[in-house]
């Protein structure tokens, strides 16, 4: 039904776009207007058909759209405390939050990518970096729930990350600043020669999705900004944009941005994988944390590693080239077939796209041009598949419609283009507003892309939105690119800072995500599976209060014997079975937060009651017509 309705939208469009060439895009005729609202409507009791899931930038966490109708469904907390859920701030999920610096309840997310088996995307799993202090994040898409954080030692500024190879056989890290290497107290302008750059595989179990640093390529020191995996052919490589290889230790522009190429970085892992794997590498002592949230009692367990494994380049003859590309690459983006990979000059207008094959002849054949720190140098023109002379400026991010059409923003001149692998033609062109930075298609970055939408990521805000002081929440605008030419039909106001989003059909998460913990599998230390269970126990100055909640009582819920100095621990047991009635938990004067409890979970929260007196506790979600009859009185003593 969906297919006629948007066959018949197609030739209404046909004859509307003529009323619609507005180039402010702000105010579209009103009949243009109807035709896209149809498509992006979902009406009542309907379902959207993907799910796009957008990174929070400095939000630190996740936030799950539907497509077409850009609702927002979810913000899944990752790197930041989050007290609508009591994420950071419960005893169970607090040490997901540790690291080699201590307790961090905050980072910055960019890249989302969603696990793949050969090279479609299989739902299971989405993983996110945290930007500023060097983390990667795992997502279960059952739960929707931050099941694993394992911190990346020797990086600083984990921007060239998440990104998947294609069975998720590694999640991939590289680090944007380079630093000394162990750390160390020496002259910043001693930088050059001196620093290195950590590539950083973190193997990934087939089973269950735990993370493991497996090794560390140390490459030179430049700065290492995006990525991509191979596919298809070049599944086994993975490709690194450069900037900075004067390696200055100031980016003023007249510093970093004096050669007229930077590089692509060519790592074929599966090469170095073998050499690890055959005892190659050296251990170095590193500090970094590893934290699991574990699904039978829901409690994070947090571990300091001491150590890993790196790799010098240089001793693994055949694993790492240079690409020259030009002007200060920022996206690298691998087509659907593997062979081209672009590079995209920010500085630039065109486009370069390198081969694969041309790349594998070059090294068959030998031609260097010269060397880096001992890594070979490919010739420009000897891996050079074509330029797309775009027309636009600030060339950034590529995405893949898997009809042979790919899809770059610009930043600078404010638009996608989209135009053809392999004949390089610009096709069409639409305006953004405003300075896009990513696009996504649903499985744009993968061998299968579903086509249909195109979602661009944008900066600036401006004018689309009634103002609300002096910020507004970035937009997002969607396009249809189900036809020949690409039409925007929608904005909407995304959460943070969105700098990647990852698609994916519906179908493929929403059956398995109606998840429910099944009371009786609860094994948290501290649950309490029949309402007879309950019970405070005190240990010296701790008080443990083993307390159940069902529609619409706490039992206990007068509790008294408590003491002005006590440290009292709340664990509560949800004893719902039923899909979405979560309870909450707030206790008056808490300064922590919140508490909201899934039906079968146990979760913990620690008081500390300053002032003797009676004081209450509630329900903070609506949860029956008795709701608010959810209370209970804790009565403190003097100490
Ligand atoms: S990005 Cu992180 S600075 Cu172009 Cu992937 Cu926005
Ligand atoms: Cu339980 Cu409101």
């Amino acid at each position: 039904m969906k297919k006629i309705k948007y066959s018949m939208l197609a030739f209404l469009g046909l004859v509307m776009v003529f009323t619609s060439c507005n180039d402010s895009g702000k105010k579209s005729s009103g009949a243009l207007a109807s035709n896209n609202a149809e498509k992006v409507y979902v009406a009542p009791g309907e379902q959207d058909e993907f799910y796009a899931f957008m990174s929070g930038g400095y939000s630190g966490n996740l936030t799950v759209y539907g497509l077409p109708s850009g609702r927002m469904f979810k913000e899944i907390p990752v790197f930041s405390q989050f007290p609508t859920s009591g994420y950071g701030y419960s005893e169970e999920t607090k040490p997901m939050l540790n690291t080699s610096f201590g307790f961090v309840p905050w980072d910055d997310s960019h890249h989302p990518d969603i696990s793949q088996t050969n090279g479609e995307l299989d739902g299971r799993w989405i993983f996110i970096n945290g930007n500023n202090t060097p983390r990667i994040a795992r997502i279960s898409l059952t739960t929707f729930e931050t099941e694993e954080i394992i911190e990346v030692p020797n990086s600083a500024g984990n921007h060239s990350s998440s990104f998947i190879t294609e069975n998720t056989e590694y999640v991939v890290a590289g680090t944007r600043f380079s630093v000394p290497v162990p750390q160390r107290d020496m002259p910043i302008n001693e930088y050059k020669g001196n620093f290195k750059g950590a590539l950083s595989f973190i193997s990934v179990d087939p089973e269950d999705g735990r993370m493991d640093l497996k090794f560390q390529i140390m490459m030179p020191g430049f700065n290492y900004d995006l990525s991509h995996p191979g596919r298809g052919k070049s599944h086994g490589w993975f490709f690194f944009t450069t900037y900075n290889t004067e390696e200055a230790n100031s980016l003023l522009e007249v510093n970093a941005s004096q050669n007229d190429k930077d590089f692509i970085a060519a790592i074929n892992w599966k090469k170095i994988e073998e050499y690890v794997n055959n005892g190659g590498g050296t251990i170095m002592p590193a500090n970094y944390a590893h934290n699991v949230y574990r699904d039978e009692n829901h409690t994070a367990t947090s571990t300091m590693k001491k150590e890993v494994l790196t790799v010098d380049p240089t001793k693994v003859p055949g694993a790492v080239y240079f690409l020259p590309t030009p002007k200060s690459p920022h996206g690298c983006d691998v087509d659907p077939t593997g062979n081209y990979i672009i590079g995209n000059g920010k500085l630039s207008a065109d486009l370069t796209v390198h081969s694969f094959d041309k790349m594998l002849a070059a090294i068959e054949g030998k031609k260097f041009d010269g060397e880096a720190y001992g890594i070979p140098i490919l010739k420009f023109e000897d891996v050079l598949a074509g330029t797309v002379k775009s027309g636009g400026l600030g060339p950034l991010h590529t995405e893949f419609d898997g009809e042979g059409n790919a899809y770059t923003t610009f930043f600078i001149s404010s638009e996608v283009v989209m135009w053809k692998l392999g004949t390089w033609e610009v096709i069409d062109r639409k305006p953004t507003y405003y300075s896009v930075g990513h696009l996504m298609i649903p499985g744009g970055n993968s061998r299968k892309p579903f086509g249909k939408y195109v979602v661009a990521m944008n900066k600036i805000t401006k004018d689309r939105y009634l103002p609300t002081g002096p910020e507004l929440e970035h937009s997002a605008q969607l396009y249809d690119i189900s036809g020949d030419k690409m039409e925007l039909i929608y904005d909407f106001p995304t959460h943070g800072e969105p700098h990647y989003a990852a698609g994916i059909p519906a179908e493929l998460i929403a059956p398995k995500s109606q998840k429910i913990y099944k009371l009786a599998e609860n094994e948290h230390p501290y649950a309490v599976t029949t309402p007879d269970g309950a019970k405070v126990v005190r240990e010296g100055k701790e008080v443990h209060v083993y307390m159940s909640m069902i529609r619409s009582h706490f039992t206990p819920d007068n509790i008294e014997g408590i003491k002005v100095g006590d440290k009292v621990y709340f664990h509560i047991t949800n004893h719902e079975q039923d899909f979405d009635v979560p309870h909450g938990f707030a206790m008056i004067g808490a300064n922590n937060s919140e508490l909201l409890i899934m039906p079968g979970q146990t979760k913990s929260l620690v008081w500390e009651p300053k002032q003797e007196g009676v004081w209450p506790f509630y329900c903070t979600d609506f949860c029956s017509a008795l709701h608010q009859e959810m209370q209970g009185y804790v009565r403190v003593s003097p100490a």
